[in-house]
């Protein structure tokens, strides 16, 4: 095969190009006191949004209070957190349980607000682990991870998650396409004849946000990208971008960049949805884990699913289409209305709105421009509704703000780019510092659009903070769009790699926000909850220790009769009924460091005790005056030891059970 160096040449050359255009050094673009007035929030006030950003490479989402750019909280998803024991804690842990093990760090790039009438309606989060392919769902009410399911026969689940206009199903699709798991060891030369992508579509309950997987679309190996769904008179339909569709297994930075135009894959999801239904989809095995959290029990529990349903797209003529898409495209978008969508070309010259009635129009009079595996290709001025000419460089996402118009965020040249939607012309454009990837409008992938700001999300920060040696701080940027020119208010620090964020008004969340957790409905297995009811309790070599914790004491506090070779579990639940209360457990020498355990929650730390001899533990959050005297000894004794077990607290006799 010819190697046709050109594209990459030209990607080198624009992003050196840009970094003499931009280069670090006192930027022009200072704030003044205006923008200082916008982003301060005085001490006691609340923000007002939330953001709620990827974290990237840090497995995480982080949210922040906007306009402040203050972050509130990390919640952890597909990493261990050593903040709040997140993985690290005998009830989290199934939840990082995947069919390859247990897998404590991983990738996220897109947070997704579910969505009723196609508004974000603040009940969950779901966001994507790129690496070994999940979804999560978070609970907006507890901050909390509930739910992750496994995507099989996908590599690197980046179209990924997105939800339907009423969270009917949260979608995700392969990057790296690869053999369905059935056929999984062929030779990587086969790419063309073997590797497949799997669009998969995720059920998700009305009530309870229980997610399953409904189905698997079988489609041509492609990279998908990113997607979006329908809304409105789209509402059925949902949209990919691909590349690669050269179907090149090596050197994709040049093999993948060969075609001109790549594609848009139009699926309609409410016909797959029908065929499925009829019993036109074929169960096929596969092995992935879905893992739920339980707030009564305070536990996760980590079931093996074994097989999926899959329906081969070739054999349904009507449910998906190609539409050709300026090279490499990367985010799709669909307007508030849901009739046009936008999609961002990484290496093309101009930005192609797509209308959807013209879709329909062209499926109906086949005006096709011929078939990929069977697929028909519509025609690309057929479904175009017109371009976006001289946006920049490097096209990447696009948001609407509810006013007519789109902002789209420019990798190469660094910007933001606002246009009208009904004209295509470029309204304004506003430098980003540096290498903008995602962009946020509040609202702004969603049928209202709350509008007010876009905050872009950079890759790059070089000389904008304090450097902090060769690894310097992730950031994002609020920028004001009241105006017709946008107005750069505010630079803010990030954790990781903030691929993308969503941001939604505080109200919608703020007034379900969980408290704390109620003693009472408290059903887990190893629950204290009463102080009277501690107690230690010895099984062959096993040492459950039902310990509690309240201001200022951890009961029991002296435990003797521990032996070397026990398995010893600290079950300890927080006895608190009051809101911002947690309390913390270590023991010395635990390599699973320490528990944070919420009010009315119980948490279990595993330890494996390595020396005889007394060990101090106490309570790691500064929770009263009395906090430093939170603590108490365990003792552990050689293994042939005939100490028996016994603890107390001061002089109150504990439960003998
Ligand atoms: S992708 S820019 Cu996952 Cu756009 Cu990050
Ligand atoms: Cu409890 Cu400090």
């Amino acid at each position: 095969m010819k190697l046709n160096y050109q594209p990459a040449l030209l990607f080198t050359a624009l992003t050196a190009l840009t970094f003499t255009a931009c280069k670090p050094g006192k930027v022009s673009q200072a704030t003044d006191e205006d923008a200082a007035k916008k982003v301060y929030v005085a001490p006691g006030k609340y923000d007002e949004l939330y953001m709620f950003a990827s974290g990237g490479f840090s497995g995480q989402v982080a949210s922040y209070g906007i306009p402040s750019g203050r972050m509130l909280k990390v919640i952890p998803v597909f990493s261990q957190n050593a903040e709040n024991g997140y993985g690290y804690s005998e009830e989290t842990k199934p939840m990082l349980n995947t069919s390859h093990g247990f897998v404590p760090w991983d990738d996220t790039h897109h947070p997704e607000l579910s969505k009723t009438n196609g508004e974000d309606d603040g009940r969950w989060l779901f966001i994507n682990a790129n690496n070994t392919p999940r979804i999560a769902r978070l609970n907006l009410a507890t901050f909390k991870t509930d739910e992750i399911l496994e995507l099989p026969n996908v590599g690197g689940n980046h179209a990924s998650p997105f939800c339907t206009e009423n969270t009917e199903y949260v979608v995700g699709n392969t990057r790296f396409s690869i053999p369905l798991d059935a056929a999984k060891n062929v030779s990587i030369a086969d790419y063309k004849k073997q590797f497949k992508g799997a669009a998969t579509f995720i059920k998700v309950d009305k009530n309870s946000g229980k997610m399953n997987i409904a189905f698997q679309l079988v489609i041509p190996g492609f990279n998908y990208d990113l997607a979006h769904a329908g809304k409105g008179p789209s509402h059925d339909w949902i949209f990919f971008t691909c590349y690669n569709t050269e179907q090149a297994n090596t050197l994709l930075e040049v093999n993948a960049s060969q075609r001109d135009k790549d594609f848009i894959m139009a699926v309609n999801w409410k016909k797959a949805e029908e065929l499925i239904g009829q019993g036109k989809g074929s169960k096929v095995p596969a092995k992935y884990a879905h893992n739920v959290w339980d707030e009564k029990t305070h536990s996760a529990s980590s079931t093996m699913m074994n097989e999926v349903t899959m329906l081969d797209v070739q054999k349904y003529p009507g449910l998906i289409y190609y539409i050709p898409c300026p090279k490499s495209p990367h985010g799709v978008d669909v307007e508030p209305n849901g009739e046009l969508f936008v999609a961002s070309g990484k290496l093309a010259a101009v930005i192609p709105v797509f209308s959807f009635k013209k879709m329909l129009k062209a499926i109906e009079g086949k005006q096709y421009d011929g078939d990929f595996d069977g697929i028909p290709v519509l025609k690309y001025n057929a479904v175009l509704e017109g371009e976006v000419e001289k946006p920049g460089l490097g096209p990447l996402h696009t948001e609407f703000d509810g006013q007519g118009y789109a902002y789209t965020s420019m990798f190469v040249s660094s910007e933001i780019v606002k246009w009208k939607i009904a004209t295509r012309e470029i309204i304004d454009r506003i430098p980003t510092y540096y290498s903008i990837g995602h962009l946020s409008v509040p609202g702004g992938d969603s049928r209202k659009p709350y509008g007010k700001y876009v905050i872009a999300l950079n890759k790059i920060t070089k000389d904008r903070y304090l450097p902090t040696g060769p690894e310097l701080t992730q950031s994002a940027q609020l920028i004001d769009i009241t105006g017709n020119k946008m107005k750069l208010l505010l630079d803010f620090p990030t954790i990781g790699e903030p691929h993308y964020a969503q941001t939604i008004p505080a109200e919608k969340i703020q007034k379900n926000s969980v408290k704390f957790f109620k003693l009472e409905e408290n059903n887990h297995t190893y629950a204290t909850k009463a102080e009277k009811d501690a107690r230690v309790i010895r099984k062959g070599n096993r040492v459950d220790i039902y310990m509690t914790a309240i201001r200022s004491h951890l009961a029991p506090d002296n435990i003797e009769g521990i032996k070397m070779g026990d398995e010893v579990y600290f079950h300890v639940t927080n006895l608190e009924q009051d809101w911002d209360v947690p309390h913390g457990f270590a023991v010395k020498g635990s390599n699973n460091a320490e528990l944070l355990i919420m009010p009315g929650e119980t948490a279990t730390l595993k330890w494996n005790p390595d020396r005889s001899g007394i060990f101090p533990f106490y309570c790691t959050d500064f929770c009263s005056a009395l906090h430093q005297e939170m603590s108490g000894y365990v003792r552990v004794s050689d293994q042939g030891s005939t100490i028996p077990i016994s603890y107390k607290i001061g002089d109150n006799p504990l439960a003998k059970k």
